[in-house]
């Protein structure tokens, strides 16, 4: 998997990436992010500016769409004209676990990362494929979103991450997780729950399941009708509804 992230702080990429698993996934050859910069392809000799005034006025700067779409268009030369252009936008459909997993298939993506009060539309008509957002908040630019996307696939890849672990987790089964412990086995007052001691394996996990449940009934309730459950694991749903109702 290679990821492009055009951008105006390619060090910022840079330095996140290279660290933690990320960086020894791009050592072990399963990936590869490269931040490419758009000030590279200005037009501007002299400054090397990328950004100019809002026709029509209002406040700020735009990143203008020449620069944008020469970069865009030189790695798409190396990717090839299929590849998808992400554009990190609030206004674009919300991220999820189900279009990491649609993402992580891809052989190459092309990250375009805004700043300033955003990009002439010209150049995200011309390069743009998708517009995702993280989430309802507003930020200063479009590398932090870029690096969250980027670090969620990254460890749908295989061998990104231990065999299972990607598949265990929170949403993969549209679950939370269980409340997990280690030594001490007494901390500040608190037991570890004595289950978790006993060694028995099979009720082990079935206490975890209903944990996760649990949680999620409390938490997300919403994730539920997502959920596959046992015939025992949907009366202990029921149970735990009604108990909510007295
Ligand atoms: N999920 N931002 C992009 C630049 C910008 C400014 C104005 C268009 C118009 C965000 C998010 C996000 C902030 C990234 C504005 N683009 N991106 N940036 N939430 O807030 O993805």
């Amino acid at each position: 998997m290679h990821f492009y992230v055009l951008t105006l702080f390619p060090e910022l990429i840079q330095t996140v990436v290279s660290e933690s698993i990320i960086g020894r996934a791009q050592k072990k050859g399963l990936l590869s992010v490269t931040a490419v910069n758009i000030r590279d392809y200005s037009e501007d000799e002299r400054h090397h500016h990328v950004d100019d005034y809002p026709y029509g006025g209002g406040r700020g700067m735009l990143m203008q769409a020449s620069p944008v779409v020469s970069c865009c268009r030189d790695v798409l030369q190396k990717t090839g004209a299929g590849t998808r252009v992400i554009y990190m936008s609030p206004q674009g459909k919300t991220f999820d676990e189900e279009t990491a997993r649609e993402l992580s298939l891809e052989e190459n993506l092309i990250f375009l990362c805004g700043h300033y009060e955003g990009i002439d539309e010209r150049a995200i008509e011309l390069c743009v494929t998708d517009e995702i957002s993280i989430g309802d908040y507003v930020l200063t630019g479009g590398e932090l979103p870029a690096l969250v996307m980027i670090d969620a696939i990254s460890r749908l890849v295989p061998g990104v991450l231990r065999e299972g672990s990607a598949s265990e987790e929170s949403f993969s089964g549209n679950l939370l997780e269980y409340p997990q412990y280690t030594r001490p086995e007494e901390f500040m007052g608190l037991r570890v729950p004595e289950i978790l001691l006993s060694g028995h394996h099979e009720n082990v996990e079935k206490w975890r399941r209903k944990q996760q449940i649990k949680r999620t009934y409390e938490r997300r309730p919403e994730l539920l009708s997502g959920a596959e459950l046992t015939k025992e694991e949907k009366r202990y749903l029921a149970e735990l509804r009604k108990e909510d109702c007295e």
